[in-house]
């Protein structure tokens, strides 16, 4: 798409981890990319960005890029690095992996997550060299485990409404979300459907920004969305506000949930919610009576405990009313299940060749890094390669993850953009391209249009996208597999195969999957049953509860009096996870890591707003300013993420705090299943 003999504009993706997927423009000067824009083409991004991406070139050319590979010359975690060429780093790379391998390739451990979402620069030569190597499995469920398992349980995968017609919408339920932050492009058609007539509630602990342009906000305490739900279905069905022909046809159930939810009458529901009884009573009438009605639930609310049920139940609900039947109602959690990635092709299982490593819960790091052998466990972890993800800042409990890190008997290569807090327990860090530097293809989450990703520039300095490292290591492993010959168009290509017509990929930059506009009108789910499976025999084959039904929080005021408040660490709007916050003009927005409170408990403690105080509870302690704010519910602190570890006020952050518990489903982490106390200081 060129316009001037030097100047060009370049169609490329949005990589972070965020439902919106945007489609970028960038304009590049001899060959410096001066500006990234969203594509007016593109109808999801409408040639909007968030201030974020908006600023992609400050992140792109900052003075603190990593530019050439680094090995570490002080103590791990000092930060201490001397530059060193490629050949040296890759040659003694391979030389410590080859040493370990011989002895069990499962003590070595791939952790990535989705610092991009790309297909390509994420696991698609990644995966190929771990299986050939015959690594341990990651599995990767520090963000949406339980609440995928939980859709999958009851929808039959990461399906629901295509985003675009909530903007026809009658009645919106925002639940667990916050989309002025975290999915901007969704709030535009939510606010369409408000000028229309719609009703917005929110449904959210915290008073959020989304929260507080809402019509009505429902305070809940965390944790407790389940009880919500099923007190929700006990009002649909003592009024009859139930498409019985819909439950009669498309679903699996029925009776069993309807004697579970009339033990939910709204007064139980109101006591442990912390809510009023009305507000229950009140969002039921409406979601009985409204068509078509529209649940926009997001990752929020699974971070409990009982955070694969709580979706399970709330996934419920369109059908007793039979949402599903219009195009503007029903459920999205996620879109991802749509997308026909052909990840067989992409990432070579075959490459196992029968063997089958252990598997690694992401979410546990910090225990696992600090285990040793057993038959249980097998081999202790001596090598970790890290890519696209923090996880020093962003795992839970870092009293156990940064010891793990710390280890001095273990081996670790961070392929980053930056000298992040895991970078710095680093023996080598390997410096990656960007975006705007390196070929890529994206699914979404939020939306159902694939993307392609073209560089837009040189890479800068010596950095490397991840592809090339892994190709080159494989090369030196001595692996000869035919595979890692491909190059990234290749890969790109693979990805879908024929499912995608690439060449409009090429010249457009998008292309919308061919997708019904109701997915579940005449029913056809993908579950055993086809139906929506309020009961999951599943799930009563594992010995689990085949009915969703409120699961308490592991740590509850009862539970643990010293440590009263439950801390929830929500995404900050000018933060994606641990990224940006190295940006400075985006910091500065930030300002600090903060603590909000709501006024009756800083009072209870002395605590004057933008004091610094000490949140601590058995795990740890952290330093921050409390933020006396009426965005926090009584009994209720929010910690908005995830700064770095060492730009905060005493090298920690929330994550000092949180838990390794797992989730009920889905052996995803519970971030906020979290009590803590806070005093000044
Ligand atoms: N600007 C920005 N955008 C982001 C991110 C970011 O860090 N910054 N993160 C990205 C990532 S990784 C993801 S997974 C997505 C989605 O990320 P999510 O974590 O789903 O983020 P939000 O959409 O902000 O929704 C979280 C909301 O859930 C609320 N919440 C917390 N606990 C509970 C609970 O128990 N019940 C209910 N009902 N609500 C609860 C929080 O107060 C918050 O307002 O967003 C992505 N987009
Ligand atoms: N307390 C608390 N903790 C949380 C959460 C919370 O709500 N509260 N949210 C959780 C959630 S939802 C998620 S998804 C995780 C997110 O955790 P991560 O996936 O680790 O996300 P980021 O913190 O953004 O870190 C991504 C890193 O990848 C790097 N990166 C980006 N692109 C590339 C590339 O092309 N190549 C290479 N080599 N590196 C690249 C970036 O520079 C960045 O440092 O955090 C979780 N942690
Ligand atoms: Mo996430």
């Amino acid at each position: 798409m060129a316009s001037a003999a030097s100047t060009v504009t370049v169609r490329g993706a949005c990589p972070h981890d965020c439902p919106d997927t945007c489609a970028l423009l960038t304009t590049v000067e001899n060959g410096v990319a001066v500006r990234v824009q969203g594509n007016p083409d593109h109808r999801h991004t409408d040639g909007a960005l968030c201030t974020k991406v908006a600023r992609y070139t400050e992140r792109t050319y900052h003075p603190e890029r990593l530019l050439t590979p680094l090995k570490r010359s002080g103590p791990k975690g000092s930060g201490q690095f001397v530059p060193v060429g490629w050949d040296e780093a890759l040659d003694d790379i391979a030389a410590r992996l080859k040493a370990i391998a011989a002895r069990d390739p499962q003590a070595i451990v791939p952790y990535s997550y989705a610092g991009t979402m790309g297909q390509v620069q994420g696991e698609g030569m990644a995966a190929r060299f771990f299986h050939r190597l015959g690594a341990s499995h990651l599995d990767r469920t520090i963000c949406a485990a339980a609440g995928g398992e939980g859709l999958l349980q009851t929808l039959g995968g990461k399906l629901g409404m295509k985003v675009e017609f909530f903007a026809e919408a009658k009645l919106i339920l925002i639940w667990g979300s916050n989309p002025i932050a975290s999915n901007l492009h969704f709030w535009r058609l939510a606010q369409q459907a408000k000028r229309n007539g719609a009703r917005l509630v929110c449904i959210d602990p915290r008073r959020s920004e989304t929260a507080e342009k809402c019509h009505e906000h429902i305070a809940l305490r965390p944790g407790t969305d389940a009880a919500l739900a099923l007190a929700l279905m006990h009002q649909l069905i003592i009024h009859d506000w139930l498409d019985h022909d819909y439950i009669e046809q498309h679903t699996l159930g029925w009776e069993a949930l309807r004697e579970r939810a009339l033990q939910w009458p709204p007064e139980r529901a109101a006591q442990v919610c912390g809510v009023p009884v009305q507000q229950i009573v009140e969002l039921a009438r409406a979601y009985g009576s409204t068509k078509p009605a529209a649940i926009r639930l997001n990752y929020g609310m699974q971070r409990v405990r009982g955070g694969g049920n709580a979706v399970r139940a709330v996934a419920c609900l369109p059908a007793l009313v039979g949402a599903w039947r219009q195009r503007a109602g029903g459920l999205l959690l996620s879109a991802s299940g749509h997308f026909p990635v052909d990840r067989t092709a992409l990432h070579r299982p075959d490459l196992l060749a029968g063997r089958t490593p252990r598997t690694i819960n992401m979410s546990t790091i910090g225990n696992d890094l600090l285990r040793e052998a057993s038959p249980a466990f097998g081999p202790k972890i001596e090598a970790l390669i890290v890519y696209n993800s923090n996880p020093v800042a962003v795992a839970p409990e870092s009293p156990k993850v940064v010891p793990g890190f710390a280890r001095d008997d273990l081996f670790t290569v961070v392929l980053e953009h930056f000298q992040t807090d895991t970078a710095d327990f680093a023996d080598y860090v390997l410096p990656a391209t960007t975006q705007l530097e390196h070929w890529d293809i994206h699914t979404s989450y939020g939306h159902t249009d694939v993307l392609l990703n073209r560089p837009a520039i040189a890479p800068l300095g010596q950095s490397r996208p991840n592809t090339a490292v892994f190709r080159v290591l494989a090369r030196r492993m001595g692996f000869e597999d035919s595979c890692f010959d491909d190059d990234d168009e290749t890969l790109c290509r693979t990805a879908f195969g024929a499912a995608v017509d690439f060449q409009q990929l090429l010249d457009q930059g998008f292309s919308t999957l061919p997708l019904p506009e109701a997915p579940f009108a005449e029913g056809g789910f993908p579950t055993p049953s086809g139906k929506c499976e309020f009961f999951s025999q599943r799930l009563t084959d594992q010995g689990l509860d085949g009915l969703p039904d409120h699961l308490p929080n592991f740590e509850t005021a009862d539970s643990d009096p010293r440590h009263p408040l439950a801390m929830i660490s929500p995404p900050a709007r000018n933060f994606l996870n641990s990224s940006f916050v190295n940006v400075k003009s985006l910091r500065d927005i930030e300002g600090e890591p903060l603590l909000e409170m709501h006024a009756a408990d800083a009072a209870a403690r002395g605590i004057a707003s933008g004091q610094m105080v000490r949140v601590f509870n058995l795990r740890g302690s952290y330093r921050c300013k409390a933020e006396v704010s009426q965005r926090a519910r009584p009994g209720v602190v929010n910690g908005l993420g995830i700064w770095w570890r060492k730009l905060g006020p005493d090298g920690t952050n929330v994550n000092e705090l949180t838990s390794q518990r797992l989730t009920d489903l889905g052996r995803g982490p519970t971030f906020y299943d979290c009590l803590v106390q806070v005093e000044a200081g």
